[in-house]
This record gives C-alpha cells, sequence and structure tokens, in this order.
C-alpha cells in the first residue's frame, strides 16, 4: 500500500527521539503554565515552581490533573499564558452544564495544530488533488475551523459548506464533484438516507473518503457508511481542550488512530485510582498538550475510555494509535443498578443486517424500576413484508440486546428519517427519569 507522509521524519522517529522531543516541551509548556493564575497555584500546591523540578516524563507524574471544572472554575482568562495581542483564535464550548470554558490560541498555537491536521489528512491518502466538503460546523465548535486551516495548508479544494441543510450537502457534492467529506457519522448516514428523496444517485458522484469524528461511532457503524457510500472512512479524535481536531487519526490503514506524541503526552489511568494502567489496558485517556502557548493543558482529564495498541502498525508510523473511544466516563447509564455505556447497545444493533441508520436509547421510571427502550430505524422495504416477519426481527434484537447488555429493554422499529436526527453531534439517549 502507498504510505503518504506529510513529515516523514517526525512521523517515524523512534521512541527515543520522541521522548526526547516530549521532555523538552513538556519542560517549555510548564514554563508557560506558569504565567497563569491557575497553574501558578495548582503547581506551587505539587511544589513545582520552575521546569527544573521537570526531569523525566517520568516526573509528569508530579504534576496534578487537570479537570473540566478547572476550566470552567478559572474562566474566562485564568488558564491565559500570553498577553491578550498575542491571541489570535478563541474557541468557547458552553457544555450541558451552561457554564462554558475557553481556549486561546497564538499565531503559532494555530500555525502547530494546522501542522498535526495537514499531517492528519495527508495520512488517510488524501492531497491537493482532493476536492474537500467540510460538513462540520463552523464558528465556536473547533471541528469546522480547525479542519479548514489543515485542509487549506495541504492544498486541498475547500468548501466551507458547515453543518446542516442536507439538500444543499448533497447537490454541492455533485456540483463541485466533492472528493472528501469532514462529518459527524451520524450525520453523514443520515444524509444518505436523503439522496433518493433529493432525486440524486450516489454514483453521480465523486465522493471517496471521509473523516469521521467528533462522536462515539462503533466499527459496525464505519462499516455501514462505507458500504452505503461506498468509499473509505477514517476515524478522527480530538477535544476542544486540546486544540481540537487532530489529536489522533486514522492512517491509510485504519487500524485505529495514530496519536501525535510530538505534539501530545497521552496517559491511560484508571479513573476510579488515578493511577496508570497496564500496557494496553484500557481506561481515562489524559492528555498533556505539548505545542500550544497561548492555553498550556496539563494532564487534562478527558474522561474519554480507551486503550493503546502497543503493536506496531504497517505504516511505519511510530506514533502509538490510540483505539476507538469506548464510552465516556460520564455518559454511563446505571439502569437498575446495572451498569451500561451506549456504545454497547450501539454494538449490537448496527450489527444487524436489517437495521438502517439511526437508533435512540430512552431511559424511563416503570414504578419502582428503570425500564429501557431501544427504538431502531428499519429498511422500508420490511415494513411492506408480513408482519409476523417484524415480529420475529423485533424478537431477534431483543434477544441480542438481552444477551449482551444482561437487561431486558422493549424494541421498537421505526421507519427510516422518523426518528430525531442531528446534524452534528448525535444525541443518542434520552434519559426521562426524575433528577435525584
Ligand atoms: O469534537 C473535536 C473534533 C471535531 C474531533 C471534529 C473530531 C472531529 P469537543 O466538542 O470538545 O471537540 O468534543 C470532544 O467528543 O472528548 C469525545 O468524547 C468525543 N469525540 C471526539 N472525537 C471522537 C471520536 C470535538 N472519533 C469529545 N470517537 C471527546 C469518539 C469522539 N468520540
Amino acid at each position: 500500500m502507498d504510505v503518504p507522509f506529510w513529515n516523514r521524519e517526525i512521523e517515524t522517529a523512534d521512541r527515543s527521539r520522541l521522548e526526547t522531543i516530549q521532555l523538552e516541551r513538556l519542560r517549555e509548556t510548564l514554563s508557560w503554565a506558569l504565567k497563569t493564575p491557575f497553574y501558578q497555584k495548582q503547581l506551587r500546591q505539587a511544589k513545582i515552581s520552575s521546569a527544573d523540578d521537570i526531569r523525566s516524563l517520568a516526573d509528569l507524574r508530579k504534576i496534578p490533573f487537570t479537570t473540566k471544572d478547572d476550566l470552567r472554575l478559572n474562566f474566562p482568562r485564568g488558564l491565559l499564558a500570553v498577553d491578550m495581542k498575542d491571541v489570535v483564535r478563541i474557541h468557547s464550548s458552553s457544555g450541558t452544564t451552561g457554564i462554558p470554558t475557553v481556549i486561546y490560541y497564538s499565531k503559532e498555537d494555530i500555525n502547530n495544530w494546522a501542522d498535526l491536521m495537514a499531517r492528519s489528512i495527508f495520512a488517510t491518502g488524501a492531497s491537493s488533488a482532493d476536492v474537500f466538503q467540510n460538513m462540520m460546523t463552523y464558528g465556536m465548535f473547533t471541528g469546522g475551523l480547525g479542519m479548514h486551516y489543515g485542509a487549506e495548508r495541504v492544498g486541498m479544494a475547500v468548501i466551507p459548506i458547515g453543518g446542516g441543510n442536507t439538500k444543499r450537502q448533497i447537490k454541492t457534492m455533485k456540483d463541485f464533484r466533492t472528493t472528501v467529506v469532514h462529518v459527524t457519522p451520524s450525520y453523514l448516514l443520515h444524509v444518505h438516507t436523503k439522496l433518493e428523496e433529493f432525486d440524486i444517485k450516489r454514483e453521480e458522484l465523486a465522493l471517496k473518503k471521509a473523516f469521521t469524528g467528533a462522536e462515539p461511532h462503533s466499527e459496525d457503524v464505519r462499516k455501514k457508511i462505507e458500504q452505503l457510500w461506498n468509499i473509505d472512512a477514517y476515524n478522527s479524535y480530538g477535544l476542544s481542550e486540546l486544540n481540537g481536531p487532530g489529536v489522533a487519526f486514522e492512517c491509510v490503514y485504519k487500524n485505529d488512530m495514530h496519536l501525535w506524541e510530538d505534539g501530545y503526552i497521552v496517559e491511560i489511568i484508571d479513573p476510579d485510582t488515578g493511577e496508570p494502567v497496564r500496557d494496553g489496558d484500557s481506561g481515562e485517556v489524559v492528555l498533556t498538550n505539548l505545542i500550544r502557548r497561548a492555553t498550556p493543558m496539563l494532564r487534562y482529564r478527558t474522561r474519554d475510555l480507551a486503550y493503546l495498541h502497543t503493536d506496531p502498525c504497517p505504516c511505519g508510523r511510530t506514533h502509538r494509535r490510540l483505539s476507538r473511544i469506548m464510552g465516556r466516563t460520564d455518559d454511563m447509564l446505571i439502569i437498575n443498578g446495572i451498569n451500561l455505556f451506549p456504545s454497547q447497545i450501539e454494538e449490537v444493533v448496527m450489527r444487524i443486517p436489517e437495521v438502517a441508520t439511526n437508533y435512540i436509547i430512552q431511559v424511563e421510571k416503570r414504578g419502582d424500576l428503570d425500564h429501557l427502550t431501544v427504538k431502531v430505524e428499519i429498511y422500508p422495504k420490511l415494513f411492506l413484508g408480513d408482519p409476523s416477519q417484524l415480529e420475529a426481527l423485533k424478537g431477534r434484537i431483543t434477544e441480542e440486546l438481552r444477551s449482551a447488555i444482561i437487561l431486558h429493554p422493549s424494541v421498537e422499529l421505526h421507519e427510516p428519517n422518523s426518528l430525531p436526527v442531528s446534524e452534528g453531534k448525535a444525541k443518542r439517549v434520552i434519559d426521562l427519569r426524575p433528577k435525584e
């Protein structure tokens, strides 16, 4: 397989070289962090007063974790390390609690981020020959502008269409002969259901690749996207606190995401104890940003659950690969005392060939007990057949769910496009239980 590199030297650097770079950049990041009110206090408590207190990568563990609450409590300038005149971009998110977080970027920070993005794009084999439709929301969300700058750096023809307006998305794909899209997986599946309605056939489009990310999705969702669209889909991971997209990205081999270790230090910890897990075990992803000056980020607890591959990738890149995100420490549902991650349900339903592209998980109280309902869309032709077949399908889905998750859910079958859909990140779980 042809393995393209944006920066071969750094992407294939051996471990000791990468670690040397990491230590040097960690020390720099620490000195920038010490310019912020938040880290001054945080590091003083940990008895760290200068970069000299970090002599090896093992010393990273002396540094306390940073959490989303720290960012919220120190809004708006508690983590700002440079003068406002050196800031060229601000991204902010409001999140579910309504208390915002903010990330500032200097010119150099944007430059570094664009480079990581360009490297990620190149790793998939995309290039300046591609027409790139950026279907992620622009604005404060980092998925739009973050990817945009990387795509321009690669020299792609960028269409900054942003999220939503499905008809326009499809028409634009056709008019400009789009070859690569950047989109949430759930929205890309939804767009496929609309091709017929807008009278456009897949063969009229030039689409070859999709960069999918910003929300959890299983390997079966990737397969569904690839089969329905007849394209290659590459998983892309990132979060606003660590720039945005471009933290980890799949290469042409599509066997999980290279995490750019000259830009970030990754740790996998046990979320309960904060201690590192054994090599290859899963746990919470903790990230330190090595190349951002305006808002340094040390040991950020992402709440995302994943593991690191320990075996090398055939592409020759030495940067370790992060698995698919299996869930978040804060999206676990407790149903009648049983722990359940929404991804466990997705894995079951998306494997069933009759299931189409969308599903919803609903939890409610019935008397004293929690009740789980899984609503799935199925392909329309199934509604035309014998109703007993629908009953049989429902029974099969219920049975497969029951054996995978122990709980006994109700299953509802719905027609395509009847369940709510989002043009950005999907909202899969509706929890109607009263808040305690
Ligand atoms: O979602 C940044 C991004 C944009 C990544 C475009 C990829 C593509 P936030 O809005 O801060 O930033 O949300 C970050 O989304 O902590 C994960 O829980 C989830 N997430 C992001 N990418 C993936 C992925 C952007 N590939 C949060 N798989 C993260 C699973 C993902 N979850």
